[in-house]
């Protein structure tokens, strides 16, 4: 089916004029299509879910669905993520071959950064991932679908990581025995957070900066997007997550190594940022944790990435060979910087 005719199934004002793919995310395939109703043009975002990643993909809609729909009801008015129903008085479309599409409005006059310019900017870009999980606190965690089991379940990771060194199934292992070493050596770090008994929330899970809309108009509240993994967690990964991200002084395809570590002074600035709109709810425990939080999601995704590249690179989309390999190195120098 072309984009057009996927789009065609949405209830939009008018024909599909123009389509470009974009490809700054790792999972989800994603268009920017523009549709013509008379002389006027409107954009929109239409994406399909990875169902590789998400096995239950009318999960991660009904999800979405729930928590979109729990926000716009709190903030009537406010600009915020919005599903485009289709024709048939759905919010998705379901192909035959079980591929899910969804629409959103394009969030026009809005800014979103990829690095952190600014201790302004670090201070505002956590708060609004701090009202985000606030503004979910009274939807009770059950009613969501945990739609990637285990996703933040650090053992779990280290176990498969463990697998995939015993079989080397495609001869790498050669050429990464210090990391997986240093790997284990972290051992007792993964699971640190989940046998602290903290509270289960509804949490973002990706919270990355890039995953925030600032609109141009200041007085317009920040809006979180890419709500895929939003489901039962921990705070802390949400919060170590963001920390791990945004303060780190390269991104996570730097290979130069020398140029990673992390930015402590952006680090306060988030830390008092998530704490200006989370510390309400947070318990003592769960502050406590904060700061061993950022070591466990980091060296999380080194396990990921490395996995993967042992594995073959089945999960993560890469550029190049090695790139996930380099993408593990980049963290775990990262964790070394703590
Ligand atoms: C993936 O696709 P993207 O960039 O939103 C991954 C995150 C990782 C991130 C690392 C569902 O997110 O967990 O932190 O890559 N998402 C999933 O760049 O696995
Ligand atoms: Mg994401």
């Amino acid at each position: 089916m072309t984009i057009s005719e996927i789009a065609a199934r949405f209830i939009l004002p008018g024909p599909v004029v123009h389509h470009e793919e974009i490809t700054s995310g790792l999972i989800n395939t994603t268009y920017a299509i523009t549709c013509k109703s008379g002389s006027s043009e409107k954009r929109y975002i239409l994406q399909s879910i990875n169902s590789k990643v998400f096995p239950e993909p009318e999960k991660v809609m009904e999800n979405i669905f729930h928590v979109t729909a729990h926000i716009g009801a709190m903030d009537p008015g406010t600009e915020q993520l919005r599903l485009i129903p289709i024709h048939e008085e759905r919010s998705w479309l379901t192909l035959p071959n079980h591929t899910i599409w969804r629409c959103y409005p394009y969030l026009e006059d809005t800014e979103s950064f990829n690095k952190i310019d600014s201790l302004d900017l670090a201070f505002r870009s956590a708060a609004a991932f701090g009202r985000f999980q606030e503004k979910l606190s009274d939807l009770d965690p059950s009613s969501m679908h945990e739609t990637i089991r285990d996703f933040h379940n650090t053992p779990v990771y280290f176990a498969k990581f463990e697998a995939a060194v015993d079989k080397d199934s495609h001869d790498r292992l050669a050429s990464c025995r210090e990391d997986c070493e240093f790997i284990v050596s972290q051992k007792e770090l993964t699971s640190r957070l989940l046998d602290a008994g903290l509270p289960t929330r509804i949490t973002h899970n990706d919270t990355k900066i890039s995953n925030i809309l600032f609109p141009a108009d200041e007085s317009k509240p920040p809006i979180v997007i890419d709500l895929d993994t939003v489901m039962p967690g921990l705070a802390l990964f949400d919060y170590g997550d963001l920390i791990r991200s945004a303060a780190s002084t390269a991104d996570e395809n730097e290979t130069d190594l020398t140029k990673i570590r992390l930015d402590s002074e952006l680090a306060k600035a988030l830390e008092a940022g998530y704490l200006s709109t989370a510390a309400k709810f947070l318990t003592p425990e769960e502050k406590a944790l904060l700061p061993d939080s950022v070591k466990v999601i980091t060296l999380e995704l080194a396990i990921r990435f490395l996995t993967d590249y042992l594995n073959g690179d089945a999960y993560f989309r890469i550029n190049y060979p090695g790139h996930n390999l380099d993408r593990a190195r980049n963290q775990l120098h990262l964790l070394k910087s703590m």
